[in-house]
């Protein structure tokens, strides 16, 4: 009889904490070519999880929720509540709150950048916005968060907004804008759409950029000619910008992002509509003007977020790059020699479930977000 009740009461408290997000401890170990990997959950029952950005001080990392929620997870696992004064979001599709970043000057400012799906367009369509608000004392809101970027006009019907936020040596913002499903205006320069941009943190427009002064041209403009890039990191070796995106079907890309430059879609694609037919602007897999991927996948993985190792914990990792990736669902480690991609190797597919992004965090483990409903966060290592 005692022991029936104790089960009962242990199922009861099962049941409770099953209910709430809570740390987890079962480490997960799997092969890998560099040795055992150690998996670990740190948070279950996050709901679409899309980016995550480390805190100072081991503070912990703030964790963006596609539905619209902006969370806290300190450094033992305790998820917060959703933070206050978050933009609303258009939660449709792949919109939703998107990329977090923190302010090179976090320390001083407590400036979080966010990149989102932002609605109010004809016809209830949607476009990515950039805004920023300051993170407050006790952590739990962000204030007088302000819009410094939005595409314009909103074409998305819920489709291809990119997008990720990247900070250069110099303080200058890189974002990623998806060509929301519409395939031409990636080559228009007139709008925002399939377009990389560089703005200041207020999202005023430096005067070098490559388009300034030009007649129906936006200056915030970059580079063009991109699909959806859902992953960007800068290469800390050297300081240049890479990104990746989806292909249509087939011809996923990594880019390395210089100045003014086309990097070719629709014109150029290794890759077809999911019709089976080509795509109707493409002239091939190049096109005359435009700047080849620095690597193409035939068949794609569903690349998302991206992250350079330079941490010294793992030595077989070193000038590694990782990427997520969504349709494979498996995290892709990636050797160089020089930009050049010599080895690949598909990580963590025991998980079975969509990687969103991968971060290095300041202990030197690989930090990785599983995109799913009840989406999780877990800390990657080497035995
Ligand atoms: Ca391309």
């Amino acid at each position: 009889m005692l022991r029936k009740n104790l089960l009962a009461s242990l199922c009861a408290s099962v049941l409770i904490t099953a209910t709430v997000p809570v740390l987890a401890a079962s480490t997960q170990t799997m092969k890998s070519e560099e040795g055992t990997l150690e998996v670990t959950p740190i948070v279950t029952g996050l709901e679409h999880p899309w980016a995550l950005a480390f805190l100072p001080d081991r503070k912990g990392m703030l964790v963006t929720e596609r539905p619209g929620n902006l969370r806290l997870v300190t450094a033992d696992g305790k998820l917060s509540a959703p933070l206050n004064g978050v933009p609303t979001v258009w939660a449709k599709g792949q919109g939703g709150l998107l990329d977090v970043a923190l302010s090179p000057d976090f320390r001083q400012d407590r400036m979080v950048y966010l990149s989102y799906a932002e609605g109010g367009g004809e016809g209830n369509k949607a476009g990515t916005a950039v805004g920023r608000g300051r993170l407050s004392d006790d952590m739990t809101a962000l204030k007088d968060f302000q819009v410094i970027l939005r595409q314009e006009p909103k074409l998305s019907v819920g489709n291809h907004f990119g997008s990720r936020l990247v900070f250069d040596r110099d303080g200058y913002l890189f974002v990623t804008l998806g060509e929301n499903n519409d395939r031409p205006t990636a080559q228009d320069l007139d709008k925002l759409q399939g377009k990389v941009v560089r703005i200041y943190p207020d999202g005023t427009v430096p005067k070098d950029n490559p388009f300034v002064g030009q007649a129906n041209v936006r200056p915030q403009i970059w580079s063009y000619g991109q699909r959806n890039p859902q992953g960007a990191a800068l290469n800390p070796w050297n300081g240049t910008l890479w990104e990746n995106e989806h292909g249509p079907q087939g011809g996923d890309e990594i880019n390395i992002i210089e100045r003014g430059k086309n990097y070719g879609w629709p014109l150029a694609t290794h890759g077809i509509n999911y019709s089976g037919q080509p795509i109707p602007e493409a002239k091939g897999d190049t096109a005359e003007g435009t700047v080849a991927p620095n690597h193409v996948w035939e068949k794609s993985p569903g690349l998302s977020g991206m992250a350079f190792y330079d941490a010294d914990r793992f030595k077989a990792w070193q000038r590694n790059v990782f990427i997520g990736a969504l349709v494979s669902q498996e995290l892709i480690r990636l050797e160089f020699e020089g930009d050049k991609v010599i080895h690949e190797e598909r990580l963590l597919g025991e998980l079975k479930k969509r990687i969103r992004d991968v971060r290095q965090g300041p202990d030197g483990y690989l930090y990785v977000l599983t995109d799913e409903e009840n989406g999780g966060l877990y800390k990657v290592g080497l035995k």
